[in-house]
């Protein structure tokens, strides 16, 4: 297949409420769309950048800079020989910048498997139908707030709950939470880096809680921090933002950082790399569970087929739209006895609608080969 044309897209998405985190609050998601033309057909991928650098290194328009600048023409020089498993070797050259891999990659893959008439998830080697679904519990503020909102996600079925923490919304909000829903209710939370190597006695406090995980609690790159950790506190270890690949989350687990993992194919540079992460844990008999960046439909359908393979053994951030968009840009995922629907369409599965995303998109621009 032939890459022909890109269209760039950006799309301002407003969110059903503030979404707060220990790095952000937002009232409005900022999408950049990835959207590939080939002969043998389109491909859609949401980029997982945030508008600011302040999830990982990667921001919107570095992400289209880079596209546009780097690594659009290096995959329009292959011409003929493009496929997707050939993009991330075709790209490897430049460093970094995986969000921004990931989207032309996973752009290139739906255009590919919906020419072959095939489902990412049996492309990926799924073997779940419908996978079940947890929902990420902003910073609130407020007690009274905080367990409104986790009643009602319960209410409506979700079947874990994730509190976002920081230093001064950890031990409290996350006895409250317990206490009110019981010890039966899966619950995590997760610090995106929030503390540093002094918090680990505040951190062990925690452990009263039964808690499934806690997220990332410290600097992306202080792997060995993490070990350490790990060592010290009951709780088991995820990681999120310090698995940015394969070898990364080899060498992670084999230092004992990661006791369970977070795979976000955005972060990671793509769906074909988040395939190697699950091997690579199943086979050291690491939990892995899918995570997001308040993906819109185009990107929440692929994440759905990735959560769907066997070592997702844990539930995801892979809620309904209905968690953050009032209008999601593709059919609205559903949430159904705790559980959704993974596509069964092929490539992503699932379309955009053209007059919502129209009515959301800011700028639009056409990249082609020179
Ligand atoms: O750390 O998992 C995270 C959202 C944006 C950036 C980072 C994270 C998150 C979430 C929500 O926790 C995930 C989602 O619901 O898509
Ligand atoms: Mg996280």
């Amino acid at each position: 297949m032939k890459l022909e044309a890109v269209e760039l897209l950006r799309l301002n998405v407003p969110l059903k409420g503030a979404f707060r985190t220990s790095f952000s609050s937002i009232n409005t998601h900022q999408v950049l769309w990835v959207h590939a033309i080939t002969d043998v057909g389109e491909g859609w991928a949401e980029c997982g950048a945030n508008e600011r650098p302040d999830y990982s290194s990667e921001f919107h328009h570095g992400a289209a800079t880079v596209l546009k600048e780097f690594l659009l023409p290096d995959v329009f020089a292959l011409g003929d020989d493009l496929n997707a498993e050939a993009v991330a070797p075709t790209l490897h050259w430049a460093k970094g910048h995986r969000m921004a891999k990931a989207a032309i990659e996973t752009a290139v893959l739906d255009a590919q498997l919906r020419a072959a008439g095939v489902s990412l998830a049996s492309y990926l080697g799924a073997t779940k139908a419908r996978v079940p679904a947890g929902v990420s519990v902003g910073i609130m503020n407020s007690f009274d707030e905080l367990l409104t909102h986790v009643e009602g996600y319960l209410a409506e079925g979700y079947l874990r709950i994730k509190l976002k923490i920081e230093p001064g919304w950890d031990y409290e909000p996350v006895r409250l939470v317990r206490e009110t829903f019981g010890d039966d209710l899966l619950l995590q939370v997760d610090a995106n880096t929030a503390y540093t190597r002094d918090d680990f006695d505040l951190l062990k406090r925690l452990d009263d809680f039964n808690l499934l995980l806690i997220e990332q609690p410290i600097e992306e790159e202080d792997i060995l921090g993490h070990a350490k950790l790990a060592a010290y506190i009951e709780t088991p270890i995820c990681l999120d933002e310090s698995i940015v690949s394969a070898d990364i989350a080899r060498d992670a687990i084999e230092l004992g950082a990661a006791e369970i993992i977070n795979i976000k194919p955005s972060r990671v540079g793509g769906y074909i790399e988040s395939r190697k992460i699950h091997d690579v844990s199943v086979a050291n008999n690491i939990p892995v569970w899918c995570g997001g960046m308040l993906e819109t439909g185009i990107g929440r359908a692929a994440n759905l087929a990735l959560a769907a393979m066997p070592g997702f053994t844990l539930p995801g951030d892979t809620s309904a739209s209905s968690r953050y968009f009032e209008v999601d840009t593709t059919e609205p995922f559903v949430l159904r006895d705790g559980h959704i629907d993974v596509p069964t369409g092929p490539g992503i599965g699932v379309d955009p609608i053209r007059e919502i995303v129209d009515s959301y998109t800011v700028s639009q621009e056409w990249v082609r080969a020179l």
